[in-house]
Formats: C-alpha cells, sequence, structure tokens
C-alpha cells in the first residue's frame, strides 16, 4: 500500500526531499517573477538628469489660512520634470551630490509602496551611490522616535512589484503638536537628513506640508507621494484639468474585490438562494465600489455621491401641492435607503430571480443626512469632552451604558438650558431608537487625525437588518413575492393531472398575461391559499390542498437569505497589478527629480495617469495651495481637501446608465463581467482602473 511505503520513509529525508523544499520554500516563480521585473519608466527618466520647469498653466483658489499657516511652499507651483542629457559641471555636482533621504509610510496600506521606495532608491544610487536612504519604522512614529532602518539592495530586491507596507510597516500617528514636531525636526538632524519623503493619503500629505513649512529653515526638503486604496486623492486646478488622476494602490485593491465579488456573482447565480451583501472599503468617497461595480456589473451598487443628491420628488410635489416647504425631501434617510434596496429584491424577485450580489461602500453613512448629524455632534461632543477634562472621554466612559447614561444628561441639560442644544432630547431618542450594535459603531474611538472609522462600523448590517424587517411586511402583505414561470406551472399541473387553466386565474394576478406568474397578494399562507381554493369552489373544506399546488404556492413564497462580507483589508495586502508597479516605481523617480532639484511642500504625481503610458509626465503639484478648512474632532483644521465621486463624471454616468441592466428585472440571465485575477504576466487585466478610462473620455489629449 502507498500509505505503508510512505510511512517508511524517515522524516528527515523526506524533509530533504528536493520535491518537498521546492513545493515548501518560501517563494514561488511568481514571487521572483515579481522581484525581478523592472519597470518601464516616463521618458523624461531615460536621460542621466531630470530638471524642474515650472508652469502658471494651472490655477488654485488658496485658502487664506493656508497662506498664514504654510507662507513659505504657498507660492509653490506646479513643476513638470524633464529629462536632459547633459548638465553643466555646477547643476551636475548638485543633482549628484550625497544625499541623506528619509522615507515614510503613512496611514492603511496601499498595493505598489514598496515600488515608490525601489524608485526613490534606484534613482537616488543611480545620482551617487554614496547617498544613504532610510525608512523609517511603522510609520511617523519612526520620525518621532528616530527608528529608522538603513535600506540596501537585497532589502529592497527583495520587495520589488510586491504589496503591502511589509518592508518598514506603516502607522497612522499624526505630528501635530509642538512636542512632536521637535522630535521630528531633531530625527532629521541626527540623520543629517536632505529630504524626507512621506507616502501617505489626504491625512499625510497635509502633514508632509506642515513639516515642509517648519523645516524649511533647516533646509530639509519634505515631499508627499499620493497613496490610498480609497482613490480619493485626486487633483484638479480651479479651472477642472487634471493634474492627478488618481492615488496608487487604487487599482489593486479594486481589482481584487471585483475578482472575489464576481466569484460571488458566478456562486449566487448558481445555487440561487442567496443574496450577497458586500461591504467595501472607501472611507468616505465611494470610488472603489463605483470601479467594482464596472469590473464585475453586480446587481446593485450604491454609490454614497449618488444618494446625498437625492431628492424625493413624491413628497416635494405634496409640499408644493401644499404649499408648504419639505425640508426632509433632500437627501436620502437610512430607512429609505433600506426601501429602495428592497424594490430591487422584489423586483428581481417577481422575474424568480431570489438571488443577487449588492456592493455597498463603506462610507455611504456619510452621505445619509441623519448620520452624518450624528457623526458630527458626537465628534464634537467628544472633541469638548477630551478638551476640559483630564481623562479621555473613551476611557471616561469605557461600557455602552456609560456613554448612553451621559448623552442622557446633555439632553437633559439642553431641557434646562435651551441654549445648549448640541444633544437635545430628540437626538438622545433618535440615538436610542438605534442598535446597540451601531450605537457603538457611532460612539467609537476617531483615529488620531479625528476621522470617523468607517471600516469598524457594520453598515452592512445595519442596512440589511432594515431591509429583513421590511420584506417581511411586504411579505405579509402578499408583495413579496417569487414569480413563478408560466410554463413551469403549466407542467407541473399537466404532470398532477390538474388543469392549469384552472387553477392560474385563480392562484395569480397575471396569469395568461406576463411569462411569470404573481400569485395574489390575499394568498399568503397554506391557510389563504385553501380558503382561496374553497371560495373558487376547486376544493371542499374537508379535501386535502392537492400537492401540486401547494408546491407552487411554497415556491412561490421566497425567504431572504443573505450573507454579508466586507472586502478592504485582503485587497489592501494585494500584490500590486502592473499598473500599480509602473505607477509607483515612476513616483519613486519623480520624488527623487524634486529632492535633486531642491522642490519643497510638493506632491509628486504622473500627469495624463488616465492615459496611454507615452503620454505620462512626472510632475510635482503644490500642496499648500489644494488646502482648505475642515472640522476635525470638533474643530475647523486645515487639511487637503477629499476627493469623492463626482456623480457627473463619465464613470458614474455609465454606471447609472448600465443599473437597470445590471439588475436584469427579465428572464435572461444576469449580466456580470468577470475580471479575473491580478495577474503579473499574461494579458488578464486592463491597463488603467476602468474609471480612469472612462474619466478620460472628457478630458481629451491636452
Ligand atoms: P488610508 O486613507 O490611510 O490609505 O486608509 C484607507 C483605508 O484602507 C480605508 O479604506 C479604511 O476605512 C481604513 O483605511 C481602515 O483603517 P484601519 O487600517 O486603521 O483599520
Amino acid at each position: 500500500m502507498p500509505g505503508k511505503k510512505a510511512s517508511k520513509l524517515k522524516l528527515q529525508d523526506v524533509l530533504k526531499h528536493p520535491v518537498v523544499r521546492r513545493v515548501t520554500d518560501d517563494t514561488n516563480p511568481e514571487l521572483l517573477e515579481r522581484r525581478n521585473y523592472l519597470p518601464p519608466v516616463c521618458k523624461a527618466f531615460s536621460q542621466k538628469y531630470t530638471v524642474l520647469k515650472e508652469t502658471d498653466r494651472f490655477k488654485f483658489t488658496v485658502d487664506n489660512e493656508a497662506q498664514k499657516k504654510l507662507p513659505n511652499i504657498i507660492i509653490n507651483k506646479v513643476q513638470k520634470i524633464q529629462g536632459i542629457k547633459t548638465a553643466d559641471a555646477a547643476f551636475a555636482r548638485a543633482y549628484g551630490k550625497k544625499r541623506n533621504i528619509g522615507i515614510v509610510f503613512s496611514g492603511g496600506p496601499a498595493p505598489g509602496g514598496h515600488n515608490v521606495i525601489a524608485g526613490l532608491y534606484d534613482a537616488a544610487k543611480k545620482a551617487n551611490p554614496r547617498s544613504r536612504i532610510y525608512g523609517f519604522l511603522i510609520g511617523p512614529d519612526g520620525i518621532i522616535e528616530n527608528e529608522a532602518l538603513e535600506l540596501d539592495d537585497a532589502l529592497v530586491d527583495a520587495y520589488r512589484n510586491l504589496g503591502g507596507f511589509t518592508m518598514i510597516k506603516t502607522g497612522r500617528t499624526k505630528i501635530d503638536t509642538r512636542e512632536k514636531m521637535e522630535l521630528s525636526r531633531e530625527t532629521c538632524r541626527k540623520l543629517k537628513l536632505d529630504a524626507l519623503v512621506i507616502v501617505g493619503g489626504d491625512d499625510s500629505n497635509t502633514n508632509a506640508a506642515f513639516l515642509a513649512q517648519e523645516m524649511f529653515a533647516d533646509g530639509v526638503q519634505v515631499l508627499g507621494v499620493p497613496k490610498t486604496i480609497d482613490g480619493d486623492i485626486q487633483v484638479r486646478d480651479d479651472n477642472g484639468n487634471v493634474l492627478c488622476a488618481m492615488s496608487f494602490g487604487f487599482h489593486t485593491a479594486a481589482r481584487a474585490f471585483a475578482n472575489s465579488i464576481s466569484n460571488l456573482c458566478t456562486d449566487s447565480s448558481s445555487d440561487v438562494k442567496y443574496w450577497h451583501v458586500c461591504k467595501v472599503m472607501g472611507r468616505v468617497a465611494s470610488h472603489l465600489a463605483l470601479e467594482v461595480a464596472l469590473q464585475t456589473h453586480a446587481n446593485l451598487t450604491l454609490i454614497g455621491e449618488d444618494l446625498a443628491d437625492y431628492v424625493d420628488e413624491h413628497r416635494l410635489k405634496k409640499a408644493r401641492e401644499d404649499g408648504t416647504l419639505d425640508f426632509h425631501a433632500y437627501g436620502m434617510t437610512l430607512r429609505h435607503l433600506s426601501r429602495v434596496i428592497c424594490e430591487s429584491i422584489l423586483r428581481r424577485s417577481a422575474v424568480g430571480k431570489n438571488y443577487g450580489v449588492i456592493i455597498i461602500p463603506e462610507g455611504v453613512l456619510e452621505f445619509i443626512n441623519e448620520i452624518q448629524v450624528f457623526i458630527i455632534k458626537l465628534n464634537t461632543i467628544i472633541a469638548e469632552y477630551n478638551q476640559t477634562h483630564d481623562k479621555e472621554f473613551h476611557a471616561a466612559f469605557p461600557l455602552l451604558e456609560d456613554k448612553l447614561e451621559y448623552l442622557r444628561r446633555l439632553a437633559q441639560r439642553s431641557r434646562e438650558d435651551t441654549s445648549f442644544q448640541l444633544w437635545n432630547t430628540r437626538d438622545d431618542d433618535l440615538f436610542n431608537d438605534i442598535p446597540a450594535f451601531f450605537q457603538e459603531g457611532l460612539l467609537m474611538e476617531r483615529d488620531s487625525h479625528g476621522n470617523f472609522q468607517f471600516s469598524q462600523v457594520e453598515t452592512e448590517k445595519v442596512l440589511i437588518d432594515l431591509v429583513k424587517d421590511y420584506l417581511n411586511i411586504l411579505k405579509e402583505e402578499g408583495r413579496y413575492r417569487l414569480g413563478i414561470e408560466q410554463g413551469y406551472f403549466q407542467k407541473t399541473l399537466a404532470r398532477a393531472d390538474l388543469d392549469p387553466n384552472t387553477y392560474g386565474p385563480l392562484l395569480f394576478e397575471n396569469y395568461g398575461q406576463a411569462e411569470f406568474l404573481l400569485r395574489k397578494a390575499e394568498i399568503i399562507s397554506v391557510k389563504t391559499l385553501r380558503q382561496s381554493l374553497e371560495k373558487g369552489k376547486l376544493i371542499d373544506a374537508e379535501d386535502p390542498i392537492p400537492a401540486a399546488i401547494e408546491k407552487i404556492f411554497k415556491k412561490s413564497m421566497p425567504s431572504f437569505k443573505t450573507q454579508l462580507h466586507f472586502y478592504g483589508y485582503d485587497g489592501r495586502g494585494n500584490d500590486p497589478t502592473r499598473f500599480d508597479c509602473i505607477y509607483t516605481y515612476n513616483l519613486g523617480l519623480t520624488v527623487f527629480s524634486l529632492i535633486a532639484n531642491g522642490a519643497t511642500g510638493q506632491m509628486a504625481a504622473i500627469h495624463n495617469l488616465e492615459k496611454d503610458f507615452s503620454k505620462w509626465e512626472p510632475i510635482g503639484i503644490p500642496i499648500a495651495p489644494l488646502m482648505h478648512l475642515e472640522e476635525r474632532k470638533g474643530k475647523l483644521a486645515l487639511v487637503l481637501e477629499k476627493s469623492i465621486v463626482d456623480v457627473s463624471s463619465v464613470a458614474f454616468q455609465v454606471v447609472k446608465a448600465n443599473r437597470e441592466k445590471w439588475l436584469a428585472v427579465d428572464s435572461e440571465g444576469d449580466h456580470f463581467r468577470k475580471p479575473g485575477p491580478i495577474r503579473f504576466t499574461g494579458k488578464s487585466e486592463e491597463e488603467r482602473p476602468i474609471t480612469l478610462e472612462l474619466n478620460a473620455l472628457a478630458s481629451p489629449d491636452d
């Protein structure tokens, strides 16, 4: 017996066997291929040197506060990077001087980060092999605490084209106090840094601008790199000219989510019994959900920005007729949103499809009026508490019950003191109406940047619970039914020697008029079925209900079964798509060009990213003019503006135009698209995100 033979082998020998060694090795061919891949570079980088050309073509409206707080970098302009073959001796000396450069990852991981390091490392070492590149460990804490690792060839090579931020890790600390600023300056002095590169999202690039201002006098250049899977760093000037179409990591995360969700589309249309509810990351903006919709053609995709635009025409009409104003007609409520989802479920059910796939963006609550009001009010309450007490809010009230009690006291105060309306009785009543797990989510600790942590809230559960409740009501009213295909009904009855034309008109409201038959609303149980049959004189009181009729009735009673999924951390850790590999390597080269040419307070970017690679142009974008005042932790703060989905964009309009088709309320199949997995070699994935490709149609070549 083979089992017996194998058992004679000594384990030490098995472990030394070449097959065992090969299959248990930490590396595999794909990994080696990724490590050895050298991404193509933009034309400017094919020359020995690069220079910066400032351009006045792009206009920005500057915020007064930014003008005041960032005087040395507010005057920065967009800089185009151009390659030059030769340079005079002074330029060549300055360009190739030995430099110490620090780089840090800040915020959530995004596929491609290692290639930013690789690009920066390669360019810096090419300009001067004696230059030193330090990676700060575990995010901005590494700068504050001077925890840095000098990078070498072996380390950089081990991570080329690989996902994650594993090489130096990441963290979410914000350098937002005088003390942290001082410690950061101290670290830069100790390491004799010429430049510091911050690879991060909107908040981290905001930090980069403040550090650039702070260290201007020290001569330390600070540059940002646009990272985040959320895709919400997109830069346009006042005239709508696109400077940075997308942050890196977005394409990979969206492709990874899309691959998994497309597999669910296949599964759900195979065993036809589940609605898969997929929440996809994206703290506020719905860019990822939009791209996943384009990649998969899932049956229903909610886009937060679209919901915020919602106007209830019925309410408006009624208010007009009554000669009144109805402010509740504007914007979507959670309840109304659950009704919108129910409507789609009902319509598919009516054509026999009791299954499907729904995509919910993680940040959808940000666009629901009532929840947004809670988030803002609670942010302010927590921030005010922290400012006036020694103990921090969450430490003072560790349990949900304690927090609710504190809110109750605030509501009480609002009754006694009419000038205090931050939390009134109505807020308290409404808040007490929502499920405990959701209350906990809304009260959860904000992150270090003051952001609400949407990924920790089970948004999909809140919504689907409301959907379930409403579907149960509709079921009791006989309005939630599974359509029975006419041919199936006739065959089933014929097999039981029953005349379909006798039973059909009694059972269905549309018998003979439609391909899918809808059970009459009054038949909602075996009891009411019996009553109808008796009333129609098809059976007597003592007769049993014919088995075929009962079978049809049961089939027409849908049960709403769901599977909830969250796509976020998995896609965020995927190895980058070819697009993200090439994009990030070129961002690394760009950031070195900015450093070598003396820039500070700029963000590295690729102009024309949405177009063919041959048109890509490396640029530096001034960060300070992009900043504006925003509410954070209950206070106004100067931050980089997040870019949310533009509902007039081509990408959104295409999704909107396809909504009805992808919902597939007909007897035909669904229209699911299979994006396939991210493959490094082969031709499986598109050259760039579909969103970018579509939106580029609105910005023809300059
Ligand atoms: P960044 O903006 O820092 O890139 O992070 C984005 C993100 O992945 C969001 O999509 C998500 O809401 C959040 O991070 C999750 O945060 P955490 O990693 O702290 O759980």
